[in-house]
């Protein structure tokens, strides 16, 4: 099995990891020669560190623009980068080929099966913590899973091999429900900790963005119920408060991207929430102000949003 990895990030190393370790050849397509050249200046290896280990793996590389044809693909690039990327291996696809895509946020999914309808698609959503101190190079920061589910047609409960990979992945037959999830997650964490410049613990303990993320989880939930999903047994609240005490000392990755001068997957997140509720003829001003005071910070700092709505 040759499983090809666009998106090199944290979650595209680790991938590569479980991946090659499952014994199947692994080729990340790089962007540009760019990032082809800093891959060979770190000899053509991803290095993997935690507080006691540290290991490292051999993969390939390409370019978009080189010919073989890509049978299997992973995309674990920002959820924005998701069409670009895409179209730029386009003619590689073999026409019934399946994809992968394990990121953040909502739509892209769907906009994926329904842009490249004869290919096979799943989505997922992953809970290993990892972050990138180099180009390659990849901090461990806890051990989570993989759960992935088939969107669109009917198709295998997981992609080729993948019920090889070790810790195993979960097959979700409702993925659309876990993305979700997540999707509620993020909205409720993510930008109050970007426009705070605070630690996820913090959501905790300053009362007042309590009070905030109480505001920000009813609206969610909300939408959510009108689409049809059930998110958790408690309330998304409580949900979310678990997470934000769990990843205390973290930053989202949302607040790394704005202190990095990335763009950021807001509208994916909080974007996607907002367009589904006014989809429905729902209200909600608090995720609205959000996504507004987030626009505002990125095009202060002149880093290119969708532009979305
Ligand atoms: O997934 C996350 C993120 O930062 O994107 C959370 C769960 C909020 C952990 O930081």
């Amino acid at each position: 099995m040759h499983w090809y990895i666009l998106g090199a990030g944290a979650i595209g190393c680790l991938c590569a990891e479980l991946l090659h370790n499952s014994g199947a050849e692994v080729t990340f397509v790089l962007r540009n020669q760019t990032q082809l050249d800093s891959f060979n200046q770190a000899g053509r290896q991803v290095r993997f560190h935690d507080a006691d280990t540290s290991s490292s793996i051999n993969v390939d590389a390409s370019l978009p623009g080189d010919h073989a044809t890509i049978n299997h693909l992973l995309v674990t690039t920002k959820a924005y980068d998701t069409l670009p990327a895409l179209s730029s291996i386009q003619h590689r696809l073999a026409p019934d080929a399946q994809i992968v895509l394990l990121q953040n946020g909502c739509g892209q999914q769907q906009e994926v099966t329904r842009l490249y309808f004869s290919l096979q698609v799943w989505a997922g959503i992953t809970t290993h913590g990892a972050w990138r101190d180099a180009p390659f190079s990849i901090i461990r920061a806890g051990k989570g899973h993989i759960s992935i589910g088939p969107m669109g047609k009917p198709q295998p409960a997981l992609p080729n091999g993948w019920d090889m990979l070790t810790p195993p992945v979960i097959a979700e037959p409702n993925i659309e429900n876990a993305l979700w999830r997540k999707l509620a997650i993020n909205c409720a964490i993510n930008p109050l900790t970007a426009l705070h410049g605070c630690r996820n613990g913090e959501l905790l303990t300053d009362p007042k963005l309590t009070e905030q993320m109480l505001s920000i989880c009813e609206e969610i939930e909300q939408i959510a119920h009108a689409r049809g999903h059930k998110l958790f047994a408690s309330s998304l609240f409580h949900a979310v408060s678990e997470i934000a005490q769990l990843t205390g000392d973290n930053f989202s990755s949302m607040l790394q991207d704005l202190r990095q001068g990335r763009q950021t997957e807001i509208e994916q997140i909080t974007g996607f929430l907002c367009r589904e509720a006014s989809t429905l003829g729902m209200q909600v001003p608090h995720n609205q102000r959000l996504l507004d005071q987030i626009r505002t910070l990125q095009s202060r700092h002149d880093i290119k949003g969708e532009g979305c709505e």
